[in-house]
């Protein structure tokens, strides 16, 4: 028997919700600690190497779940990841890019992985990831990223700084001017921390990288890479083989030219933005 009263609640409430990430067009989704402030109140300051670990293990989790990943980037409590659904013609978008269910699914894959390595040092204290996905033009993926990496270069400088400084001493100071000071008292941003708590760090194929500094051209490599690497090994993976596209022009698939297919990244011609790419 047909439940009408079901079929008209769907059609009528839930499907107008029922909001879709845009095809053929990378997405990023960017998962960030609720209230991290809080919850790593008796954490190691400026930085806690359980919180680092956590994080990228818990992201890499998340990795391996992604239908079409391409890279991520993990500092602090969040890490942005992007996919795309254009490595083949037929290449399935990660639960058809049903935005609600890519978010959800995202932080709840981050939350029990993150609880796992929290338990495995024995700190019971929940924790919570929200998640947000977005459309992006693969010609600022890059730039993208870029911004995470600066904005995580700036905090932590200025975290590493507050462990000698008050928050008064670095009131309006630029960070060339916080770094003379850390200079004066004989600290080195540069030579004293390592490379995860300097720049974060990328997730590439089955990679961490650490030590990629936040410029463009290191970055819109990575990215390209990283497409070209996808797209060598999922070629031939990931189809809705119930739709073997037809020469039809009725044919959704018919009418398309793959793109990203060699040269992912900017697979569809256009050349990259300039507008933030320099400091
Ligand atoms: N002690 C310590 N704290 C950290 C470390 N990494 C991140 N944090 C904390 O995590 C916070 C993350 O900042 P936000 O995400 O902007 O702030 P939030 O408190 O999580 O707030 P919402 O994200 O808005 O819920 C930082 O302000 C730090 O207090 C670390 O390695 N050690
Ligand atoms: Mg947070």
């Amino acid at each position: 028997m047909i439940n009408l009263l079901n079929k008209r609640m769907q059609s009528y409430y839930e499907e107008p919700a029922k909001h879709r990430l845009t095809r053929r067009t990378p997405v990023i989704v960017r998962v960030d600690g609720r209230a991290f402030h809080t919850f790593t109140r008796n954490f190691q300051k400026p930085f806690d190497q359980r919180l680092i670990d956590a994080m990228i293990v818990s992201a890499t989790e998340v990795v391996g779940e992604m239908q079409g990943f391409k890279l991520a980037y993990v500092q602090s409590d969040e890490a942005s990841f992007v996919m795309t659904d254009y490595d083949t013609l037929l290449t399935d978008p990660w639960f058809g890019y049903v935005k609600s269910k890519v978010e959800t699914i995202t932080a709840s894959i981050m939350t029990a992985a993150f609880a796992r390595c929290m338990r495995l040092a024995n700190i019971t204290q929940p924790a919570h990831f929200d998640a947000r996905a977005f459309n992006i033009p693969a010609d600022d993926v890059a730039n993208y990223f870029l911004g995470r990496a600066k904005d995580w270069h700036c905090n932590s400088v200025s975290m590493y700084a507050r462990t000698f400084f008050t928050n008064m001493e670095l009131m309006d100071k630029r960070i060339n001017d916080v770094h003379v000071m850390l200079h004066g008292i004989g600290h080195n941003w540069s030579t004293d921390l390592s490379d995860e708590e300097k720049n974060g760090s990328f997730l590439i194929g089955c990679e961490s990288r650490s030590d990629v500094e936040p410029n463009y051209p290191s970055i819109a490599a990575l990215w390209e890479e990283s497409c070209e690497e996808s797209c060598a090994t999922t070629k031939n993976q990931n189809h809705d083989t119930s739709s073997e596209p037809v020469e039809n022009e009725n044919d959704l698939e018919s009418n398309i030219t793959p793109i990203g297919s060699r040269n992912g990244a900017r697979g569809n011609g256009i050349q990259p933005r300039s507008d933030v790419t320099k400091p």
